[in-house]
């Protein structure tokens, strides 16, 4: 484990989407001496409102783009360490249309990354399993930190191109840096348009569930305050220049998790659509998380799927106000796709 570090002032990109807020709320609760500025364009996957309870002497908020570098010139000199979440996160949406994902993940990486390098702020890069590709379904193999990059989708190969900047202006030029590559999270403030929530909000509006393909790709589930406790983990204590991969043991096949929450929710197995696959879908992820165990000690607390499951889709329940004015868009975007 390296010397702890202690920022007193951190900034939270994508801080009012789904893994951003939950990580800023986290913070606020779990660190004390440390204050948080967010920085967020309010895309349609960021929400004011997922920021909602921080008290306001915790955090400040600026509403703006990652690629806006003199706006970046401005916080920069405010902070000791970075820790970016903001991206164009879904893959479905990457594959209808490419061109922010290329824009915020490798223009905006690399914004952040040369204010990191002008200011000599730290840098943490929140990214995905999925820039490793997918594994067969009878593979016994899992993801490490050695495993080549193989990305499959739009939005896979721009998380690909950017951890690869990271690395680079790490190596290059010195700035100090760390990245993570996670697995699917669920949880509180998850955008409908994911697998779990969207299923959720379908039963609740009476519309069938929708499973893409077989039902058979499987995905490494791990709770979003996971998430946010192992970043934490990595940005204290991870060595500078390394990466290290978050995961909670958590391998499910779509069509098992669709399964839970059709049973969590009083309904029949089959009560279900199943509708064309995603161009190019990825089979199977899975984390071997070693690394970040046996290094930094790092455990996750929500162990139990079915109950986080559950403590999910009760959130969606007593939440409708926060989804509901989207929900009919969302849908009637899925459908155009045959999805
Ligand atoms: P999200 O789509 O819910 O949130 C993204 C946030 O970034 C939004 O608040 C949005 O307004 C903001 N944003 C987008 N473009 C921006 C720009 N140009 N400038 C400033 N802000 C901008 O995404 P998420 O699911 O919370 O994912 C957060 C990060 O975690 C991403 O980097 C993603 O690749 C990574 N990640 C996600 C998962 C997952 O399961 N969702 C798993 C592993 C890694
Ligand atoms: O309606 C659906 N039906 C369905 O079968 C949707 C929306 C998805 N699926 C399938 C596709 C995937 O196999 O469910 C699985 C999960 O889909 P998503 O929620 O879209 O997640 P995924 O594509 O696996 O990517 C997620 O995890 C890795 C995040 O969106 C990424 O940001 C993260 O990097």
């Amino acid at each position: 484990m390296a010397e702890a570090y202690e920022p007193e002032n951190i900034l939270v990109t994508g801080g009012a989407g789904f893994i951003g807020s939950n990580f800023a709320h986290w913070v606020v609760e779990n660190q004390p001496g440390v204050h948080v500025t967010v920085l967020d364009a309010l895309t349609y996957a960021g929400n004011r409102e997922n920021l909602a309870g921080i008290p306001q002497d915790r955090m400040d908020f600026v509403h703006g783009d990652i690629c806006d570098a003199p706006l970046l010139d401005e916080i920069f000199p405010k902070v000791d360490a970075v820790v970016h979440f903001a991206a164009e996160s879904h893959n479905d949406n990457s594959i209808a249309d490419p061109a922010p994902f290329v824009r915020t993940n490798v223009e905006g990486t690399y914004c952040l990354l040369e204010a990191a390098r002008k200011h000599g702020v730290r840098f943490h890069h929140v990214s995905t399993d999925e820039v490793y590709g997918d594994l067969a379904l009878d593979d016994p193999a899992r993801f490490t930190e050695e495993t080549p990059y193989r990305p499959s989708s739009p939005y896979s190969s721009t998380k690909a191109s950017s951890d690869m900047l990271v690395r680079a202006w790490h190596r290059t030029y010195g700035v100090r840096a760390t990245i993570s590559n996670c697995s699917n999270n669920y949880g509180p403030y998850q955008h409908i348009e994911k697998f779990i929530p969207r299923q959720i909000t379908n039963v609740i509006c009476g519309i069938r569930p929708k499973l893409y393909g077989d039902g058979l790709n499987v995905r490494d589930w791990i709770h979003t305050e996971d998430h946010s406790s192992a970043v934490w983990a990595i940005l204290t204590h991870g060595r500078v220049g390394e990466t290290y991969l978050i995961g909670a043991d958590g391998e499910r096949s779509n069509i098992d998790v669709l399964h839970a929450i059709l049973e969590g929710m009083g309904k029949a197995a089959d009560d279900f659509d199943w509708v064309r696959d995603r161009p190019g879908h990825d089979r199977r992820y899975a984390i071997d998380p070693t690394k970040l165990r046996r290094e930094l000690g790092w455990q996750p607390k929500h162990t139990d799927f079915a109950e986080g499951l559950a403590q999910t889709i009760a959130w969606y329940r007593e939440n409708e106000a926060w989804w509901r004015s989207v929900k009919e868009a969302v849908e009637a975007k899925y459908a155009a796709q045959g999805q």
